[in-house]
C-alpha cells in the first residue's frame, strides 16, 4: 500500500515480468537470496566457487577453481566464464533476474559481473536487477575490485541497488559485525521482496539505507537519512522511496508528518519524487531507497577512472580475467 506518492515522478519504470529468478552469488549472496526468494514468489539458484554455499537444494552451479586453493578474483572470473553455458542455461526462460552478491567477496566480485553480462547479452528484453553489498572501508584489499565490479554490473543491469556496509558502520559505530550483517541482510531481503512485488520502479542506481531504531518510525527515518548523507551524494538524488515495515502499527498522522519532513528535506535539493510505502509486520523498521543520477563515491575507489574517460579505456568490453594457458616449452638443451 502506498501512503504517499508524488505524481511528479515521470519517465520509464522498471519492468518486473514473471517468471522471476533470484540468483545468489558467493557466500553472503546465496544466503540472502535463499531467504528472500520463497516469500517473493520466485525461483532461486546459487552460483559460487565454494561448495559450502550450496543451500540444501539442487539449484546450484559450482564455479570450480580446479586445483587452485587460493584463486585470485581474476582466476575465478576465468572459471566463471568457462561455465558460461551452464549459467546461460540456468537463466533461460526467466523474464526478470534479481542477482544478489557481496562485492567484498572474491567470489561475488569475480562472478557477478559475468552473470549480469551473460544475461544482458542473451536478451535485451530480460529485466536485470542487481543488488550488491559494498565492502567496509577497512577491507582495503577488496575495495578496488568491488568498485570495478560495481561499474561493470551497472553497465549491464537495468537497476542496481547498492548497500554499503561501510555507511552502516559509520552511522552505527557501536554495531558488532554480526549485528550489522543481521540488519543489512534484513534490509536486503525486504528490498528483494518489494522488487519482486513490482513496488520498486526505479531504473539506474539506488542506495539502500536502513534503520530499526527503537525510537520508532520517525527516529528510524532520521537515522536512514543521516546514513544517506554519509554516502555524500545528496545533490544527485533523483527520487526517494521510504519503505516502512510494520508501518501499520505506526500512527497515520506520524507517517504523514514523516512524508512532509522528507519532502521538505529533499525539496531543498530539488528532488522530484518522494514515496512512502507501508507494509505489515511484527517489528518496525524503515528502508530508505534513494536513486542517484550521477556517479557515486565508489568511483573514487578507482583513481585512474577519474583521469582516463571510459571511451579511452582499452578492452573495457572484455572482463579482465586470468586464463590458464599452458605453454609447451621445449627442452632446448
Ligand atoms: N551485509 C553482509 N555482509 C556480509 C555477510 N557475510 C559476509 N559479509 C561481508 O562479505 C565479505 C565476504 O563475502 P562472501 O559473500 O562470504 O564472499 P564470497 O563471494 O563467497 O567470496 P570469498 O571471499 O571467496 O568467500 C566479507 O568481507 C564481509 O564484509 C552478510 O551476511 N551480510
Ligand atoms: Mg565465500
Amino acid at each position: 500500500m502506498f501512503l504517499y506518492t508524488d505524481d511528479v515522478v515521470m519517465g520509464e519504470n522498471l519492468a518486473i515480468v514473471r517468471p522471476v529468478l533470484v540468483i545468489g552469488v558467493g557466500g553472503a549472496g546465496s544466503k540472502i537470496a535463499s531467504n528472500a526468494y520463497s516469500a517473493a514468489d520466485s525461483q532461486f539458484i546459487a552460483i559460487s566457487n565454494d561448495i559450502n554455499d550450496k543451500v540444501e537444494r539442487e539449484d546450484f552451479i559450482l564455479i570450480d577453481p580446479k586445483t587452485w586453493a587460493n584463486p585470485s578474483s581474476y582466476k575465478l572470473r576465468y572459471y566463471a566464464q568457462e561455465s558460461s553455458r551452464k549459467i546461460r542455461d540456468a537463466l533461460r526462460g526467466f523474464d526478470t533476474l534479481i542477482m544478489v552478491a557481496n562485492l567484498a567477496g572474491r567470489g561475488g566480485s569475480a562472478i557477478a559481473p559475468v552473470i549480469s553480462k551473460l544475461a544482458h547479452e542473451e536478451s535485451s528484453k530480460k529485466t536485470i536487477v542487481s543488488i550488491v553489498i559494498m565492502p567496509f572501508r577497512f577491507e582495503k584489499d577488496r575495495v578496488f575490485q568491488a568498485a570495478i565490479s560495481l561499474k561493470r554490473i551497472r553497465d549491464s543491469s537495468d537497476a542496481t541497488i547498492v548497500l554499503d556496509n561501510d555507511s552502516f558502520i559509520e552511522s552505527n559505530p557501536d554495531l558488532q559485525l554480526d549485528q550489522c550483517y543481521q540488519m543489512t541482510n534484513k534490509a536486503l531481503i525486504q528490498t528483494i521482496d518489494i522488487v519482486c512485488r513490482g513496488e520498486y520502479k526505479e531504473l539506474g542506481t539506488t542506495f539502500l539505507c536502513s534503520s530499526d531504531s527503537n525510537g520508532g518510525a520517525e527516529v528510524a527515518t532520521a537515522d536512514s537519512v543521516a546514513m544517506m548523507y554519509h554516502n555524500d551524494y545528496p545533490e544527485s538524488i533523483k527520487s526517494t522511496l521510504l519503505y516502512v515495515m510494520g508501518g501499520k502499527m505506526v500512527a497515520v498522522g506520524l507517517l504523514n508528518s514523516i512524508a512532509n519532513n522528507l519532502k521538505e528535506i529533499f525539496t531543498d535539493l530539488n528532488t522530484p519524487g518522494i514515496s512512502i510505502l507501508v507494509s505489515d509486520g511484527d517489528k518496525m523498521n524503515v528502508n530508505l531507497l534513494t536513486s542517484v543520477e550521477k556517479t557515486t563515491r565508489f568511483d573514487d575507489y578507482d583513481p585512474l577512472a577519474q583521469i582516463i574517460p571510459r571511451e579511452n579505456t582499452l578492452d573495457w568490453d572484455d572482463l579482465d580475467s586470468s586464463p590458464d594457458i599452458e605453454l609447451e616449452i621445449p627442452d632446448i638443451e
